[in-house]
């Protein structure tokens, strides 16, 4: 039985401060339509899906900070959006800003299967930037103090016909994130993010090289784990502050089959054989004949660089 999924990377363009989520959600639902006129069976949202990237903005009140931040899934405003992909019966994964019932601040995605119903939450893990306002920078960058890091692990979850897993932005930088799932046997990895244009610290650095960074992590983490894995930008120059898009689907051998072409709400569509992922574990990356874990210690032992002695 074929497991052939079509999936569609429902990229999102600027969301302003001022957007409100119930307006987010009309977007969301209008992508929903063109992925159900698709035949879409999933559709992946970006990082951050229901409000502008806040982690630039320096606040300092608990309650402004907090207004950012969702206290139930579904909510009120979500929940049309819920209904409808269990109505069209077809899976979601969208990021949101979680805040727990004991207070607790994430950032976080959630899978949704076909019945509307949420089987796997993830928090994101690699939180970049700083948690003090810094001067030095052309714009901030505070996810560290907003979030705390994921409390969850890289889980996968058996749903939608296969294993599935996710990440948020920039997990993706991060080879141990692709590879701590692929050892539970993922095939498709879905991930929203929010990257700026430009390097804050570093100006020659802007949306080439960060387009190319992006892709480069993508492939490398698909193929080195011989998984699918879908990527879903949030883009476009939210009040003012630019974001690449480049949303992109990417196969088990890590090419692109679908690659966003607008920095605007767009949706990329490519049919995902899972069973494409099999060649690949059973032979380059059968983990269990290849790897030498005796080899890998520091890699859970050791955080920071500790540089060999001066000879
Ligand atoms: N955004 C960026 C990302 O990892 C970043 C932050 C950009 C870090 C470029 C380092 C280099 O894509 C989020 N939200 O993580």
């Amino acid at each position: 039985m074929s497991r052939v999924l079509r999936i569609g990377g429902g990229q999102m363009g600027p969301t302003h401060k001022a957007d409100s989520r119930q307006a987010v959600v009309r977007r969301m639902l209008d992508l929903l339509d063109q992925a159900k006129a698709q035949k879409c069976d999933f559709v992946v949202y970006p990082e951050l899906a229901l409000t502008t990237f806040f982690p630039r903005w320096y606040m300092t009140e608990p309650a402004e900070v907090d207004a950012w931040f969702e206290r139930e899934m579904p909510s009120a405003a979500t929940r049309p959006l819920f209904e409808q992909a269990a109505h069209d019966r077809i899976g979601l994964s969208f990021g949101y800003a979680e805040l727990t019932a004991d207070g607790h601040h994430f950032n976080t995605s959630i899978l949704i299967d076909r019945d509307g119903k949420i089987v796997g939450k993830y928090r994101k893990v690699h939180l970049p930037g700083h948690s003090e306002f810094d001067p030095e920078r052309a714009f901030q960058h505070l996810e560290k103090r907003y979030f705390e890091p994921g409390d969850l692990g890289f889980p996968v979850w058996r749903t939608m016909g296969g294993i599935l897993g996710m990440c948020i932005c920039n997990d993706r930088r991060w080879p141990e994130t692709y590879r701590v799932m692929g050892l539970q046997g993922v095939e498709l990895i879905v991930l929203g993010y929010n990257t700026p244009s430009v390097n804050s610290q570093k100006a020659e650095e802007g949306p080439e090289k960060r387009l190319f960074h992006h892709r480069l992590m993508v492939q490398a983490g698909a193929y080195q784990n011989s998984t699918w894995v879908v990527a879903v930008a949030k883009g476009g120059a939210e009040d003012g502050f630019p974001m690449i898009a480049g949303s992109i689907i990417v196969n088990p051998d890590g090419e692109i089959v679908a690659e966003a072409k607008t920095e605007h709400d767009e949706l990329i569509v490519a049919d995902c054989d899972l069973d494409a992922t099999i060649f690949g574990k059973e032979t380059i990356f059968d983990f269990k004949r290849h790897r030498r874990v005796e080899h890998y210690g520091r890699i859970t032992s050791q955080t920071g660089v500790i540089l060999p002695p001066q000879s």
